[in-house]
């Protein structure tokens, strides 16, 4: 079996989260694997020293509502949101079953968590969490193309790092084997934590560049 090429290699600097703010906004859509990619994501936040305090979960409806709530993020730093409460397991369903979504209530993810005001202080990095499944009309192409150019233009605006993650997949088992959820013997790579590290090594370069 020859090597595989693909992917991120891991970065030779150990990056601290510890005075970092990440807000990590997520669509509802295709739940499974929406859940397994906020845990992942959180789950290396947390490893990489991001204080439970300073992470915020935030849900929106689709992917398509994923710039505007970014933006409001990145731009407004008194905007009132709902703050995570995440459990030390690494143990993804442990993750989950500790995890707010938000401050939409909606069936399926019960709002558990209070809502509180967010202190006054900027976020350093916003991973914006989506998944996109094509389907039979047009609807997943013009989606996927003004929501990646929307969470670009948003991060180039602002300075702020926005992180690019949203699965573009042509197929339910495409999407579950980035979520690292493969229905075959191997279960895949769950993206979600690549996502968590990246905001860690963004939001500490732009604080660097200041
Ligand atoms: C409408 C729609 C469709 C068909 N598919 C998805 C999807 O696969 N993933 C996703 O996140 N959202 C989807 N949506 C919902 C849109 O993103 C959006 O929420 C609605 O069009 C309302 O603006």
């Amino acid at each position: 079996m020859s090597a595989t090429v693909k992917g991120i290699s891991k970065s030779d600097v150990q990056y601290d989260g510890a005075a970092l703010r990440v807000a990590i906004v997520h669509a509802r859509w295709n739940k499974t694997v929406i859940d397994a990619l906020v845990a992942g994501a959180v789950a290396k936040l947390k490893e990489s020293g991001v204080k439970e305090s300073n992470i915020v979960v935030q849900s929106v409806p689709g992917s398509f509502e994923l710039p505007l709530a970014c933006s409001r993020y990145v731009r407004d730093r008194a905007y009132n949101s709902t703050r995570a409460h995440v459990q030390t397991s690494s143990n993804v369903t442990d993750l989950l079953s500790g995890l707010s979504f938000g401050a939409i209530p909606n069936s399926e993810t019960p709002a558990t968590a209070a809502t509180v005001t967010m202190p006054n202080e900027p976020f350093d990095a916003v991973i914006a969490i989506g998944v996109l499944i094509k389907g039979s009309t047009m609807h997943f192409e013009y989606i996927c193309d003004s929501v990646s150019h929307a969470l670009m233009k948003i991060q180039l605006d602002t300075g702020v790092p926005v992180i690019f993650g949203v699965l573009t997949a042509l197929t339910d088992d495409q999407a579950l084997e980035r979520a690292g959820l493969g229905r075959g013997e191997d279960k895949g790579h769950n993206h979600g934590e690549d996502w968590g590290l990246a905001a860690v090594e963004m939001g500490s370069h732009v604080r660097r560049w200041r």
